[in-house]
């Protein structure tokens, strides 16, 4: 493990987690004011909503998305879909604050030239989870997906390429940044049970921003 200072010389770290796996602690944490405030606005014209999985489940985790594409789940699949069926309008263009943090972070693990194309926005409070899953809607399965956690600390999920592999876990707090890209790309991962708290910038929440290449 490695520590360097950011411009703001708020201290920040970079930990290997496995091959294509890199955690940088803190990362964001000069621009997770400016980040949680794009996001309130992201959502004053797309709604967070918790979208109903193809097995008739809702989620617990709100979501929206910004970007030329967003994810969203219904009772016939998931999908990337350049609308947001909840208005029937594009998203959310991508911050450039957005653009600007996920490409420095790429970058800091190994992934030059990161242009992501969508960002989805989880927003838990208590209770909320992420069961253990992948991510393999994105058709480049080498580009990474950059992790941005906001708000209360959660305890992140992190598994082996099989769902049976062993869990670790991992506790991410606000202006932490998590890359997975290459051979990690397809580990398992989810987000335990939210605990309840207050945080200065969130509130009763925690948001998480997922940068992907789409397309
Ligand atoms: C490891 N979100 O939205 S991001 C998701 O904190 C999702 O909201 C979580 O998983 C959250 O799909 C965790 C961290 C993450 C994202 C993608 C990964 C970890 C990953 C892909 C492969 C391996
Ligand atoms: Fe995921």
């Amino acid at each position: 493990m490695t520590s360097l200072f950011d411009s703001d010389s708020l201290p920040s770290s970079h930990e290997q987690l496995e091959e294509g796996a890199v955690l940088l602690r803190s990362f964001a944490a000069a621009e997770a004011p400016l980040l949680v405030e794009e996001v309130a606005r992201i959502a004053q014209g797309a709604a967070f909503r918790h979208l109903v999985t193809p097995g008739g489940y809702t989620m617990s985790v709100a979501m929206t998305n910004c970007g030329r594409v967003g994810w969203v789940s219904d009772r016939t699949g998931y999908r990337y879909d350049p609308k947001d069926p909840q208005t029937g309008s594009p998203w959310p263009a991508m911050p450039a604050a957005f653009l600007d943090i996920a490409a420095h972070a790429a970058a800091e693990a190994g992934f030059a030239h990161y242009e992501p194309d969508a960002c989805l926005i989880n927003r838990y409070t208590a209770g909320a989870k992420l069961s253990l899953h992948q991510d393999r809607d994105e058709k480049d399965a080498w580009a990474p997906i950059v992790s941005v956690s906001l708000g209360l600390p959660a305890v992140f999920l992190w598994g082996g390429k099989r769902r049976s592999d062993p869990v670790r876990r991992l506790r991410l707090e606000s202006g932490d940044i998590a890359v997975w890209g290459g051979p990690a790309r397809f580990v398992y991962h989810g987000v335990a049970p939210l605990w309840e708290g207050r945080h200065p910038l969130t509130g009763t929440a925690r948001i998480n921003l997922t940068f992907r290449k789409v397309f």
